[in-house]
This record gives C-alpha cells, sequence and structure tokens, in this order.
C-alpha cells in the first residue's frame, strides 16, 4: 500500500467530548497503526495470513483487555477508551480488530466475568501481554444466528468432562492457545469451558478461500472425545445469556470499529477526488462526487455521536443489549455503504491494492454477518420497541 496519509475526520468537533487520557489512548492506537499496520496489511491480506508480529504492539497498545483492571494485566481503561482503541485498529484492518476484539470481549471477559479467581489469575495476564491468544466458539455448523440449538455438549464423568462436537468460523482458532467454548450439560444447560490446546481429541482446522477478513485467521474447532479438567468450567454465570453477555461487548467494539474503516475509506476518497484530475478538473469539484464525500462524511458524523453516546452509557452501566444491536447494526451498516461509494470514486484504482477501500469493503461484509447479521440486529430492535417476538 502506498503511504499513510490519513488524517481522521471530527466533523462536528466531537474531541471536544473527550477526556484527556482518551485521545492520549486513541493517538498512541492510530501512530501504531500507521506505523506498524498500514506498511504490512496489505501483503498479509493478499497472502491470507494473519501478521503474528503485530501481537506484542496489540498488547502495549492496551488492546487486549481495555477495560480489564490491571490487577489482571489489563489497561483498566473506560468504555469509550476502549472503544477508540478498537476504531483506530479497524481503521487499519477489521480482521486486526477481530483479533483483539476476540481476544478481549470473547475471551478475557467472559474469564474475568464468570471465572474464578484461580482462572482468572491463570489465563487473564498472559492473554493481556498476548502470550496467549484465545478464541471463542458459540456457532456451530448448523447453528449460527439460533445459538441455543447447539448440540456441542459436555458429560460429567467423576473427575473430568468429555467434550464431543464443532464449532465453525473461529475467528483466531488455528493459532488460538486457548478456547472458551459453550456447550450444553447434560440438562441442555449452556455453559462455558477453557479449553486449551494440547488436550487430546481438539483440533482447530483453519477456513481457506476467504474473501474476506483476509488478514484474520479462522477455523474449526473440533472436540473428539476432549477430557476438560472440572478446574476449566467457567462457574459464575450459564444458561444462553452468558455468552449473549461476551457478545454485547464485542458488538459495542464493531460499533466503534466501523466507524475506523469508514473513516479510512472517506479520507482516501477525500484525498482523491481533490487529486484526480477527469474534464480538466479534479473530480471533487463535480457535484455526483461531492454529493457522494457530503453523505459520507454526514453519516460518519453520526455513528461517532451514536458510539460516544453509547460509551457513557456503558461506562454508567446502563447501555441495554437493544441499543448496543443498534449501534452495531447502523454503524457497520453506514461503513460498509461507505466503502462501496468511496471505491466508486476511485474509479479503477478503487479495486487495487495500492487503496485499502477494497479491503475494508470486503472485510465489512463479515462484519456485517458475525456478533449478529444485519438481519439479527433489525429484530432486535425490533422486539425492542413492540415487544413482539419476530425470530421465531
Ligand atoms: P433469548 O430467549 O432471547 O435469550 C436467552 C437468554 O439470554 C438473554 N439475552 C442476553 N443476555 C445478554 N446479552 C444479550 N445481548 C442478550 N440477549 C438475550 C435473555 O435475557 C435470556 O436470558 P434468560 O436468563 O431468560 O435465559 O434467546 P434466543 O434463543 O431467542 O436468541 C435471541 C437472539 C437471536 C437475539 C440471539 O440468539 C442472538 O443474538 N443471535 C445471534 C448470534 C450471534 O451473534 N453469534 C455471534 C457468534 S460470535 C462471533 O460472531 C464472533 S466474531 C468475532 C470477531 O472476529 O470479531
Ligand atoms: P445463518 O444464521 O444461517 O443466517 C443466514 C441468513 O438468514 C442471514 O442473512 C440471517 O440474517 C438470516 N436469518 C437467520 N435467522 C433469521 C430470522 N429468525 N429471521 C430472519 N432472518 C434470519 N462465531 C463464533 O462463535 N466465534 C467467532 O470467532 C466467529 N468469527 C467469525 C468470523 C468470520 C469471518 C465469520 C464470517 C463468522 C464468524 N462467526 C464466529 C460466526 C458468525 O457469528 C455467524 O456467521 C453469524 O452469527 C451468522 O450465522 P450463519 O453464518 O450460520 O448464518
Amino acid at each position: 500500500m502506498s503511504q499513510d496519509l490519513f488524517q481522521a475526520p471530527d466533523y462536528y468537533l466531537l474531541d471536544d467530548l473527550l477526556e484527556d487520557e482518551h485521545k492520549l489512548v486513541r493517538d498512541a492506537a492510530r501512530e501504531w497503526v500507521k506505523r506498524e499496520v498500514s506498511p504490512i496489511i496489505e501483503e498479509a491480506a493478499q497472502k491470507a495470513e494473519f501478521p503474528t508480529q503485530i501481537v506484542n504492539g496489540l498488547a502495549e497498545i492496551g488492546a487486549f483487555g481495555p477495560y480489564i483492571p490491571e490487577e489482571y494485566g489489563g489497561a483498566g481503561l473506560d468504555q469509550i477508551s476502549y472503544g477508540l482503541i478498537m476504531q483506530e485498529i479497524e481503521r487499519g484492518d477489521s480482521g486486526v480488530r477481530s483479533t483483539a476484539s476476540v481476544q478481549s470481549s470473547l475471551v478475557m471477559y467472559p474469564i474475568y466475568k464468570y471465572g474464578n479467581e484461580e482462572q482468572r489469575k491463570k489465563y487473564l495476564p498472559k492473554l493481556a501481554s498476548g502470550e496467549f491468544m484465545g478464541c471463542f466458539g458459540l456457532t456451530e455448523p448448523d447453528h449460527g444466528s439460533n445459538p441455543s440449538g447447539m448440540v456441542t455438549n459436555f458429560k460429567d464423568k467423576g473427575d473430568h468432562y468429555l467434550l464431543n462436537g464443532a464449532k465453525m468460523w473461529i475467528s483466531n482458532a488455528p493459532f488460538a492457545h486457548v478456547a472458551v467454548v459453550w456447550a450444553k450439560d447434560e440438562t441442555g444447560r449452556i455453559h462455558g469451558l477453557i479449553v486449551e490446546r494440547g488436550m487430546e481429541g481438539f483440533t482447530t482446522p483453519e477456513t481457506h478461500n476467504k474473501w474476506s477478513l483476509r488478514a484474520s485467521a479462522t477455523g474449526e474447532l473440533i472436540f473428539d472425545n476432549v477430557k476438560v479438567p472440572k478446574a476449566n468450567l467457567l462457574p459464575n454465570k450459564s444458561g444462553l445469556g452468558a455468552p449473549l453477555g461476551c457478545l454485547d461487548s464485542a458488538r459495542y467494539g464493531i460499533a466503534w470499529g466501523a466507524i475506523g474503516a469508514a473513516m479510512d475509506c472517506y479520507d482516501t476518497a477525500l484525498r482523491y477526488a481533490k487529486e484526480r484530475i477527469q474534464f480538466g478538473k479534479p473530480i471533487g469539484a463535480f457535484q455526483l462526487q461531492q454529493k457522494k464525500l457530503a453523505e459520507m462524511i454526514t453519516e460518519i458524523t453520526k455513528a461517532q455521536l451514536l458510539a460516544w453516546r453509547l460509551g457513557v452509557l456503558k461506562n454508567e452501566d446502563r447501555a441495554t443489549s437493544a441499543q448496543i444491536s443498534m449501534a452495531k447494526r447502523n454503524n457497520v451498516d453506514m461503513a460498509i455503504k461507505i466503502a462501496r461509494e468511496a471505491r466508486q470514486i476511485l474509479g479503477g484504482m478503487g479495486i487495487t491494492g495500492e487503496y485499502s477501500i477494497m479491503r475494508h469493503m470486503m472485510n465489512l461484509e463479515s462484519v456485517i454477518t458475525y456478533e449478529g447479521t444485519h438481519d439479527i440486529h433489525l429484530l432486535i430492535t425490533g422486539l425492542d420497541v413492540t415487544g413482539l417476538n419476530a425470530f421465531k
């Protein structure tokens, strides 16, 4: 990719809403992305390889467990800082943000929230430093939007549990050291189990040929009579609400992350529109291109306000799951539409790896599907406002 010239749009002076610490954290993440992610990400995506060399840097900018208390190795930051870190990382690439989201909200969060003290001390510091990488197994081949139907199960064998089943579409699976896995006990109740690489019967085959999130490693989790120590069951919450609680945290991060991808597409398209000459003048001087750019900055600004307000509510512990769904759905949809329009502004150049836009556009096809599809989040809002369930 050519040099990273990114300049963040802030049309409504939203920096005024941020505390000094937020800006420090955000600027450190922004600088790191420019320095360490932008120069290598296009090649990693083209080769469909997760760039393992950035793991230490992600840990250093606080991307692994931003809001986990410092005593467990986390950064001890608030929810707005967490959101801003996700925004900056996804400005670089949604796949890199995926790795950080999974590690923080889907692995560290359940261990912190639903685990016991021994589990917290054993896993969280290593996950925060990147020594351990984690993944989260909820989706199954036959149960995506409807995880309550999962068939992965475990039986009590006295001194251990015996785990069987399979998970699919699991981010970080091919290299994860630990997996937080959701499975049913003999009564059909869902529990979280910490499964470690190396346990006999546990394999993580990689999923190939993705056109999206190519710099993120995706795989399956296969459990063939895996003996899981009883100490690895997360004791403090069970039922579908446990994994869905983790999703609330990750979906919140995505609502911010999508803004990063959109900002990068907008900024790239704006610069190009001012420089590219056709019919004797910059294409940005034509009304049709201005319409695209004006609508982009309007939508980004609205999304920024939504994310910021949600962050305030999260900090006060007042954000509802349905509010998080609205922000995830709106902001990802906003980003994917901006990526498509920005690609058009660049004409043929927009399809090349010289620019980040096509990569963002393809990545966002996953982001609009995972963590609850665009449709599912609409139905969550529909249920919330009508009280009527249209899922089933
Ligand atoms: P339902 O009967 O509505 O709820 C079951 C229990 O869960 C509670 N609950 C929640 N709790 C916390 N947070 C939420 N967001 C919650 N939503 C529901 C609910 O109160 C109830 O509790 P209780 O105590 O009464 O039992 O469940 P349902 O089976 O009707 O399903 C509802 C639905 C469709 C909204 C839910 O299943 C859903 O969200 N489906 C989408 C699945 C999904 O998002 N999967 C994501 C997999 S992980 C992933 O994609 C990671 S990508 C990572 C990356 O790379 O970044
Ligand atoms: P389905 O549930 O089969 O949905 C297919 C279509 O039907 C969608 O358009 C959906 O909106 C629609 N639909 C479904 N139900 C309804 C309904 N009631 N009403 C109307 N429409 C409906 N999962 C994990 O557990 N961990 C991970 O780390 C993870 N990472 C992922 C990474 C990538 C790159 C991808 C693509 C997915 C990942 N997922 C992960 C899985 C992801 O969460 C699921 O793909 C998603 O929840 C949708 O499930 P599905 O693909 O089975 O689609």
